[in-house]
């Protein structure tokens, strides 16, 4: 009886682990124009980066910018507009819409730094 009960708890503890590792490999992509994160592009969306224009509202982790930023430059009217013409279905210039991955940097370990010290030397007087 007691293996068995070991036995569910591991299987129950590795389902955790899948399950929470499932999560975490969604969470790297996001939809081009979706400024809120909604999962859907849409007028608010536009909102959103007139906000952040107006200074009404801080992209304090950049994702609205991100997110936003359709033409590449930087976040403008630009990037509003071309959102407000993918949502009217005139014209779709920058993939709005589409599914883009999360750019992950990573930085390359860097290398230990090697320097000298030298104790200054002070003599003792007696
Ligand atoms: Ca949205």
């Amino acid at each position: 009886m007691k293996k068995l009960i070991v036995v569910i708890s591991v299987l129950l503890a590795a389902s955790m682990f899948m399950f929470s590792a499932a999560v975490s490999a969604g969470s790297g992509s996001y939809l081009i124009g979706d400024t809120d994160g909604s999962g859907v592009v849409s007028i608010e969306d536009v909102t959103l980066i007139q906000k952040v224009l107006a200074e009404l509202v801080a992209d304090t982790d950049g994702s609205i910018t991100k997110r936003g930023n359709v033409d590449g430059d930087e976040l403008s009217i630009s990037d509003a507009t071309a959102v407000q013409m993918y949502i009217a279905g005139f014209r779709n210039d920058y993939n709005i819409g589409e599914t883009a991955e999360e750019q992950v940097t990573t930085q390359a370990a860097t290398q230990p730094t090697t320097r000298s010290y030298e104790l200054p030397f002070i003599p003792i007087r007696r």
